[in-house]
């Protein structure tokens, strides 16, 4: 088990004028029940670092980010027959999807898609039985945004006979004259439905949720909210990014013999003209992620011979040691975005518009699970209050200004 930082009675930070327009970096605000970030040593869920349970089953995982306990054998075959029992989805979110424009971002459409989900669900504001209702059915509406989008057909329904993740594969059915492997898919899915299913309480799309819902908003207006959040470049498209950025490393060095002199150069280039290296570094880590060492070992099962995969490889091997060399950056490593990417094409989700949509698909679990948590545990069950956090009236426009301070609003 991690040791889990334990804030004292004491005083907890000092607060000074720095700690304005930062972001509440470092500011605490709450507790996260479901998982923590450790800077030198990476994700856990309740307790359990993420490399160690990657290639357990899905459905345990989201048991234990829900329950804060492995199931039992019975336990986890009852959750399973729950989420099947609760994964079909009304008619009228597919029809509502068919009359979205094409040239729309996937994340419009996953968003749209958890909104009017919302809306055929009974809207009680029962903050436990939406975030199991949602769970169940997010990968009906991925699968379903994916054909529609596409124009692969109509949506595929559930199976009751599968896995939370073959069951989300079997509903996509890529079509086969991609040649894709669905064996492969559905162990890529597994281990990246794992891998993104929580990463703390602050990160942007969480903390949104949880503030959307401290006004009492329901479980799925919450989660429209804490989507978009997910949507931005600097937080959920960057896997996006990350694979355009590979993408373009292969063609500029080119397939048959990657070779990691040329990648060295190639990356010292674009450092020298202040670009941004893609995969590498992270807001909290100042370790490698070891959810990219958990992919890479899924990639080197599924295509360890693939030009993509191979960038990926040598640049975890000759990039950190150039990055190393700028002072200012403070993590070198790769994230979990420098592999995934390479991944989901070798399997034939080739777009990368639509990678942000998969995260999403997954993180919706640790967002509706700290959302119950703030909604229906914390204080001893009247939740937090609406969030309101303090700001200076400034005339200047600018916080190198003198703040003017009028007291609370
Ligand atoms: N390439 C180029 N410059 C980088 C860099 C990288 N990979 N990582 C950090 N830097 C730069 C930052 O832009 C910043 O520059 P300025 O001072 O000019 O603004 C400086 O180094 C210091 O940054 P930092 O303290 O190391 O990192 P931040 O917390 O500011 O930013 C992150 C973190 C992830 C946005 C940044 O490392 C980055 O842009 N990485 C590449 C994009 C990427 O892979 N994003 C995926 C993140 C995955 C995840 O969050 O899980």
């Amino acid at each position: 088990m991690a040791e889990a930082a334990k804030p004292s009675d004491e005083k907890l930070l000092e607060l000074t004028k720095d700690h304005l327009e930062s972001g509440l970096r470092g500011v605490p605000v709450g507790y996260c029940t479901t998982s923590q970030v450790e800077a030198d040593k990476g994700l856990f869920y309740v307790g359990n670092p993420v490399e160690a349970i990657g290639e357990r089953e899905p459905e345990e995982v989201i048991y234990l980010l829900l329950y804060k306990q492995w199931p039992n054998p019975e336990q986890l075959s009852g959750f399973r027959r729950e989420l099947l029992s609760r994964s079909d989805v009304e008619a009228g979110v597919f029809q509502s999807m068919k009359s979205l424009p094409r040239y729309g971002h996937p994340m419009k459409w996953f968003i749209h898609g958890i909104n009017t989900l919302g809306m055929f669900s009974q809207n009680d504001a029962d903050y436990r039985k939406d975030c199991i209702d949602l769970i169940a059915k997010i990968p009906t509406v991925t699968a379903a945004m994916f054909r529609i989008r596409e124009g692969w057909g109509d949506p595929i329904p559930p199976r009751k006979d599968l896995g939370y993740m073959e069951n989300f594969v079997h509903m996509l059915g890529v079509p086969g004259n991609k040649g894709v492997d669905n064996d492969r898919l559905v162990k890529l899915m597994r281990v990246f439905e794992i891998a993104h299913l929580d990463h703390g309480g602050g990160n942007l799309s969480t903390f949104t949720g949880k503030a959307v819902a401290s006004g009492k908003a329901d479980m799925y207006e919450s989660m429209t909210a804490a989507m978009a959040g997910l949507a931005g470049p600097l937080h959920g498209r960057a896997n996006q990014e990350c694979l355009e950025f590979i993408k373009e490393c292969v063609n500029t060095v080119g397939s048959l013999h990657i070779n990691a002199e040329e990648v060295r150069s190639l990356i010292q280039g674009k450092l020298d003209r202040k670009e941004v290296v893609f995969g590498f570094g992270h807001a909290v880590l100042r370790v490698e992620d070891p959810r990219a060492r958990l992919l890479r070992k899924v990639g080197e099962e599924i295509c360890p011979d693939a030009p993509l995969f191979k960038m990926v490889k040598i640049q975890a091997e000759v990039v950190p040691p150039i990055l190393k060399a700028n002072p200012k950056i403070s993590n070198p490593y790769p994230n979990v975005d420098s592999v995934s990417g390479a991944l989901l094409v070798t399997c034939g989700l080739d777009k990368p518009e639509y990678y942000t949509t998969l995260f999403g698909m997954s993180r919706v679990v640790g967002i509706a699970a700290q959302i119950v948590y703030e909604r229906c545990e914390a204080r001893g069950g009247k939740g937090i209050p609406i969030m309101r956090p303090k700001y200076y009236y400034s005339d200047t426009g600018t916080a190198n200004g003198e703040a003017k301070i009028l007291g609370s609003g």
